[in-house]
């Protein structure tokens, strides 16, 4: 299909969560003129403590890389993860402009503000060292959680230790994180006199409009697999991976991605609200 725009964010390269086979199903699938990569493309901070970068990752980045020699439009708006790349603002490299925002005129005339937004993020913006820890403290807390119930059924111990409880509050709080996070960048737009935000930071891809501003989230490519793109009459599409592979049933059976897990319940928990907060502290 061929679109106006693509607009990706939190693709996390360099990173075992990273999801490059399904980002390069969607991008088999989607062709456009511009393609805005708003933050968090290469994962800067895990790579310090160990790569992990396969061969499909790489070839995302050759993908993205031949578009732009190709005559498409290629920015990249560095997130927190990628912030070295902040130090080069209005710089071009080769094809690809870097930005710290941009300004997207829509096809209908809208006006988007274009940016990561973990500038709107009080625990990144004040407590860097509270996402970093919270960062590392995730992977941790998977693998505690494991070998804790193992211990507790060792030790024979009646009934649940309430994590699920203490996990519940943790959604709460990350609700409200989600949420905090959504009115700021709605307000700062709005001075601006702009119609909308097109951002990614928060895991949480979102197509909505909020009053008179439309907020738009890209979601990421760890989890989600999402990806906003724009029709040549400016109508914004939340598109999510599983849906590209339904519109290419046709092709063989053995090379589809497995089906998608539906999202979690809250009787899902406690791993489902682990994954949850994780999201909200390691952005
Ligand atoms: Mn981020």
């Amino acid at each position: 299909m061929h679109v106006r725009s693509i607009f990706i964010s939190d693709v996390h390269l360099g990173t075992r969560g990273c999801q490059a086979d399904r980002l390069l199903d969607f991008l088999r699938d989607y062709e456009s003129d511009h393609l805005f990569l708003i933050g968090d493309i290469i994962d800067f901070w895990s790579m310090n403590r160990g790569i992990h970068w396969t061969p499909a990752q790489n070839t995302v980045v050759q993908k993205i890389l031949r578009r732009a020699r190709h005559g498409q439009r290629v920015m990249l708006i560095p997130g927190n993860h990628d912030e070295a790349m902040r130090e080069y603002d209005g710089v071009s490299f080769g094809d690809i402009e870097v930005r710290l925002e941009h300004i997207h005129l829509a096809a209908d005339g809208k006006r988007y503000l274009l940016l990561h937004g973990d500038e709107f993020d009080q625990v990144t913006r004040y407590h860097r060292w509270l996402a970093v820890i919270g960062d590392v403290g995730y992977n941790l807390l998977v693998r505690v959680n494991a070998s804790l119930s193992r211990l507790r059924r060792l030790l024979r111990r009646p009934g649940y230790w309430s994590l699920a409880g203490y996990a519940k509050s943790r959604v709460k709080r990350a609700v409200s994180f989600i949420f905090d996070f959504e009115d700021s960048l709605i307000h700062a737009v709005r001075e601006r006199g702009l119609d909308g935000v097109i951002c990614g930071h928060i895991h949480s891809a979102a197509l909505r409009p909020v009053g008179d501003i439309i907020y738009v989230n890209c979601g990421d490519w760890v989890d989600s697999c999402t990806a906003i793109v724009e029709h040549h009459d400016g109508r914004l599409e939340l598109v999510r991976a599983w849906q590209t592979v339904a519109a290419t049933a046709n092709r063989p059976a053995s090379v589809l991605p497995a089906a998608v897990p539906p999202a979690p319940t809250l009787d899902e928990l406690p791993q489902a609200a682990i994954a949850c907060n994780g999201t909200a502290t390691r952005l």
